[in-house]
């Protein structure tokens, strides 16, 4: 399988939760501004929304969207406990979270992302997105991870946005739960193999 990337965007969700499922991934870098990937490909014929993340699987299918490629890939192994079974309470709590990284945490990043933006607006944005964060916050107060004690895909989702803040300059210091689980999920021996694949760290 292929997964095509870019360095430190949310397509290293999916790149933690292959490296955590123990799911060999090769890696495709794809430069967002032309459209073109590192071996040439017209990005747009793999992936006609133009974003990263997306799975090229070994019958040449091609799968998109964060929230779909970390319950795929979870789901192909399922000893790794990266998610819990389809039907259970449990994975809906996981779902749960999912769905709320992608549609207000995720999401809620992108105004920042826009250095044109007037104050006015960003102050705007980061006043929806704090209020998003506070209660991951909560959360990660009471308990190591999003839901619970165990390391899910929902925590590698909310990694690979929550690490965005130094580069959008959004202050995480009314979060130190968040900082605290950042430092923790970065210290994990599967999470450094993807942020040096990514030359994120040396
Ligand atoms: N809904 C998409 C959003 C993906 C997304 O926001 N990708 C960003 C990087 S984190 C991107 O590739 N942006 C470049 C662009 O849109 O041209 C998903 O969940 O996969």
């Amino acid at each position: 399988m292929k997964l095509y990337y870019f360095p430190g965007a949310c397509s290293i969700a999916p790149h933690i939760v292959a490296r955590e499922a123990g799911i060999p991934l090769e890696l495709e870098k794809v430069d967002l501004g032309s459209k073109r990937t590192a071996s040439g490909e017209n990005y747009l014929e793999v992936n006609p929304k133009g974003y990263v993340p997306a799975l090229r699987l070994d019958d040449g299918a091609v799968l998109t969207e964060v929230s779909c490629l970390i319950q795929y890939l979870a789901d192909l192994a399922p000893a790794a406990g990266l998610i819990p079974p389809a039907g259970t309470i449990e994975r809906y709590r996981v779902l749960e979270w999912v769905g709320y990284l992608a549609t207000e945490v995720h999401k809620g990043f992108g105004p920042l992302w826009n250095a044109k933006l007037a104050p006015e607006a960003r102050a705007a944005a980061v006043s929806a997105l704090s209020h998003r964060l506070d209660l991951v916050e909560k959360t990660l107060a009471r308990q190591p991870f999003l839901t619970g004690e165990r390391f899910t895909v929902a925590d590698a989702y909310l990694f690979a946005v929550a690490s965005w803040a130094p580069w959008v300059k959004l202050d995480m210091a009314p979060w130190p739960a968040i900082r605290e689980f950042l430092a923790r999920v970065a210290a994990r021996p599967k999470v450094q193999e993807a942020l040096v694949a990514e030359g994120l760290v040396e």
